[in-house]
């Protein structure tokens, strides 16, 4: 039987992952998931505390082993949204690094503690299972379509909805990329995205991992970690968010020794939000390399790439990946068959790379798919003579992406209707050259004279919701702009562009 990890049933000396000090071969990974694995069956579903560690690629795998359903969470999520997650996925118990302080709601959970380090021989039961469900033509459907991970992200209104997602789903996704991105065992991978939502954790863990390469994950993003650790350190790959890339080209003319690792890649990818041109000439000027982008979605993994091959083409997607039906639809349904640059319609996608469910959420997952199992990914584009997805907008103006996460302005509203000081509060994505998006909160006081201070703001959302969706501006109105209907009119807010 083929499995989601060939490699880890082969259990070589070769290098799996490194974080920091912490390297595990496949031998080494395969004993520790796979004692890890013996612990959690049955468990229902686990949370991670999903901490840039071993521990939490050690207890995703271990989970994907067992064949219990992973919930990764962000170790800095607020009360609220742990409270609401925690209620909604009903992890039967937690998997964190020993030293790691868990929370209130995890901390009343069954704790199994990773222990990356486990001897030979330390694997009860009769050895690693074998992960099976890879999704490989040969597969077994049940395994294959059994839920795999639950991954929360966010909608306009209301708290994350839990996207499940089966092995079916990540194995054709990644399999995908391989093709479009000539993806080996010979790479090794250099990245530093947080493990707990579909990029730094299905793509920037998991893929090297079905691959049987290595992965080197830097624990916190710097310029000069992603240097050392693709320069002299071997790395071949390099997968980041805009934000990043940014703060790269920023760094580039004053850093000799960034300018080789980056020369010296074999592939720079994108994801997760646009990469503004601008950065992609300046990386291309001073490294004489193209960053390659390639869209996707927490709800349907992998859509698009520019295939490694027929060169760069900056501001596009590129074409859909292997197995991925992709068509734009006008407002009143009706496909758009037209290629010419111009004419713009949703992205729909359908294909073996999709979500299953919402989690406890049929109406929403209803609501999300046109007739005939199309996707509805609200992502605004148009598509090339040859083909070519451009994106250029998106249909929620209350969706924010901000640093390549997804945020609803929704949520950071709620959480600042909570605070005793603020009687009426909207929440707008701005442009930013350094995190594409950044968000604003416009606030009515509940006390005119005593306005409560941005940081208190900042650090009440942080508090309730995660710190990535704090509002890094306030402005203070007398009155928020309403229609007779008592409906917020954000585009009527000073300084928007409709206003
Ligand atoms: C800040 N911090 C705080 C507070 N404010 N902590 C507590 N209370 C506060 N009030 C902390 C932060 O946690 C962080 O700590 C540090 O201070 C800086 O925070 P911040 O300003 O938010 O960081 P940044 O400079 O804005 O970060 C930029 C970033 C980050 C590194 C690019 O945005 C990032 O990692 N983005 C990746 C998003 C991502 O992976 N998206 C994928 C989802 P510390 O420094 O210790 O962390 S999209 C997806 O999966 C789809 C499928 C796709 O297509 O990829
Ligand atoms: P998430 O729900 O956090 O998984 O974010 C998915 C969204 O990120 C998509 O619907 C797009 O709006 C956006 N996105 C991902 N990759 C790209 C890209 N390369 N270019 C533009 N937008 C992207």
């Amino acid at each position: 039987m083929s499995a989601l990890f060939p490699a880890l049933e082969a259990a070589s000396g070769r290098p799996a992952l490194r974080f920091g000090a912490d390297t595990l071969t496949y031998e080494e990974l395969a004993r520790a998931a796979g004692a890890l694995a013996v612990r959690i069956r049955g468990a229902g579903r686990v949370a991670v505390w999903a901490t840039p560690t071993a521990e939490t690629a050690v207890g995703v795998v271990a989970a994907l082993l067992a064949g219990v359903p992973a919930v990764p969470v962000n170790p800095r999520t607020g009360q609220r949204e742990l409270a609401h997650i925690v209620g909604d996925s009903a992890p039967g118990a937690v998997l964190a690094g020993t030293a790691d302080d868990l929370p209130g709601p995890l901390a009343a959970l069954r704790r199994i503690d990773v222990d990356i380090d486990v001897p030979a021989g330390g694997v009860p039961d009769g050895g690693v299972p074998a992960a099976g469900g890879g999704g490989r033509a040969e597969e077994g459907r049940e395994d294959a379509e059994a839920p795999a991970l639950i991954v929360y992200t966010s909608g306009t209104t209301g708290p994350p909805k839990g996207v499940v997602l089966s092995r079916r789903a990540i194995a054709a996704s990644l399999d995908a990329l391989e093709e479009a991105w000539r993806w080996t065992a010979d790479d090794v991978l250099v990245h530093a995205l947080p493990l707990f939502h579909v990029h730094g954790l299905i793509l920037g863990i998991l893929g090297p991992l079905r691959r049987g390469g290595e992965v080197r994950h830097l624990g916190a993003f710097s310029v000069e970690g992603v240097a050392k650790e693709l320069g002299d350190g071997g790395g071949t790959m390099l997968f980041g968010v805009p934000t990043m890339y940014h703060r790269i080209a920023e760094a580039l003319p004053h850093d000799p020794a960034l300018v080789r690792a980056l020369t010296g890649a074999r592939l720079l990818v994108s994801g997760s939000a646009a990469l503004p041109v601008r950065d992609h000439e300046r990386i291309a000027a001073a490294t004489g390399r193209t960053v390659i982008e390639r869209y996707g979605m927490t709800e349907t993994l992998m859509n698009t790439s520019i295939p490694v091959g027929p060169g760069p083409r900056p501001g596009s997607v590129g074409l859909p990946l292997r197995g991925v039906g992709l068509r734009l639809v006008e407002e009143d349904g009706s496909v758009l068959d037209a290629h010419d640059g111009e004419t713009v319609g949703e992205i729909q996608v359908r294909g073996p790379n999709l979500f299953t469910a919402y989690l406890n959420r049929p109406d929403a997952t209803a609501a999300a798919f046109a007739d005939g199992g199309w996707f509805r990914t609200g992502d605004m584009a148009v598509r090339e003579a040859d083909g070519y997805v451009r994106i250029v907008g998106r249909k929620a103006t209350d969706l924010i992406k901000s640093g390549g996460y997804k945020i609803g302005a929704g949520e950071i509203e709620n959480a600042l209707l909570d605070h005793p000081d603020v009687r009426e509060a909207a929440v707008t994505g701005e442009p930013d050259p350094d995190l594409g998006e950044r968000i604003v909160a416009w606030v009515v006081p509940a006390d005119p004279a005593r306005p409560p201070a941005p940081d208190a703001l900042a650090a009440h959302v942080t508090a309730l919701l995660a710190p990535h969706k704090r509002p890094r501006e306030v402005r203070y109105l007398a009155a928020l702009p309403r229609n007779d209907m008592g409906k917020i009119l954000k585009k009527a807010l000073p300084g928007t562009p409709d206003a």
